[in-house]
């Protein structure tokens, strides 16, 4: 196996691309997608502060050290989840990644400074974990962005990632999903510009980096996971990519170029303002303070348990 572009000994090939890199020419191929992604969707310029959402994992810290050497001012955020052990671990990687590098992170701590966490909020509100705890995320996340001035929230979703989320969205036809799922939403009212400059690199292609690259990351999967309907959607996107490489790219650049303006409700009212936090909402509380009401006044409920009985 040999690099496509020196033809030295190749360590990756990349059946979409029917192309095999050297380590070296592997890592300017995912430097070249990323800046690829930021331009072609005018994600930012290296004049603007950015924030990544940091959660310890592969993508994440990839995209942290790939803007660095792309030339982008970023700082991270880390929110800590409460989810036992697994939650102690991202945070180390996180902190780690960011002391070795003399990088900026953020930190917030959902029990300490709001009286919940994921297991907990799980249980208060019956939903599954990854709602009320994706829910938990986007606001704070977007809160620290437009607090802290910065011009982008950016997070890590790869090419997986979105092409699962998007075939989740076809097979039920939730159209307002698919409305907002673009690779830049522009800032408005209350929320902060958002982008996801990793949609070019697949799941692989990011663990490699991180690999070639020397960063350590958490290695194992959420324990809240199991039974998440994007793992089976990620599985059979897998299946067919095994069978028709460049399917999940096809899938997802396909979809934003042909349709995914189609599903965009011109008259969609804007929402209106939480009563509590002022942040966007479609009621009196948003989702965010309705978690925070419900979570803080219920005694903890450990990961375990959970698993056993929320699902
Ligand atoms: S951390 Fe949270 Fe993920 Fe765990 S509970 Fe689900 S959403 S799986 S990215
Ligand atoms: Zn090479
Ligand atoms: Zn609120």
């Amino acid at each position: 196996m040999k690099c496509k572009v020196c033809r030295g000994p190749a360590v990756i090939d990349i059946r979409r691309h029917n192309a095999n890199f050297c380590a070296d020419h592997f890592l300017k191929y995912c430097r070249d997608q990323v800046s690829k992604a930021i331009h072609e969707f005018k994600m930012a310029t290296p004049d603007e502060r950015l924030l990544i959402a940091v959660s310890g994992g592969k993508d994440s810290l990839a995209i942290w050290d790939l803007l660095g050497e792309l030339g982008y001012q970023a700082d991270g955020l880390y929110v800590g989840l409460g989810i036992g052990e697994y939650s102690e671990t991202s945070g180390r990687y996180a902190r780690d990644f960011a002391d070795k590098r003399d990088l900026k992170l953020l930190e917030i701590d959902l029990r300490s400074e709001y009286g919940y966490d994921v297991p907990t909020a799980s249980a208060a509100t019956r939903r599954v974990p990854c709602s009320a705890c994706g829910m938990s995320k986007r606001h704070l996340f977007d809160k620290a962005a437009l607090d802290g001035g910065y011009d982008a929230l950016v997070t890590g979703h790869n090419l997986d990632d979105e092409a699962a989320v998007l075939y989740g969205n076809v097979l039920r036809w939730q159209t307002d999903y698919l409305a907002r799922q673009r690779p830049v939403l522009p800032e408005r009212n209350g929320f902060p510009r958002k982008v996801k400059p990793l949609i070019r690199l697949s799941e692989r292609e990011t663990a490699a980096y991180c690999v070639l690259r020397g960063i350590d990351y958490l290695v194992e999967e959420c324990p809240m996971a199991a039974g998440n309907k994007h793992l089976a959607f990620k599985e059979s996107l897998n299946a067919a990519e095994q069978q028709s490489p460049g399917t999940k790219h096809d899938f997802y650049f396909s979809f934003l170029r042909k349709a995914a303006d189609k599903f965009i409700d011109p008259e969609a009212e804007p929402l209106g303002v939480c009563e509590r936090c002022g942040a966007p909402a479609g009621s009196e509380l948003c989702s965010f303070c309705r978690i925070v009401e419900k979570a803080s006044n219920h005694e903890p409920v450990p990961v375990e348990l959970v698993n056993r009985k929320y699902r």
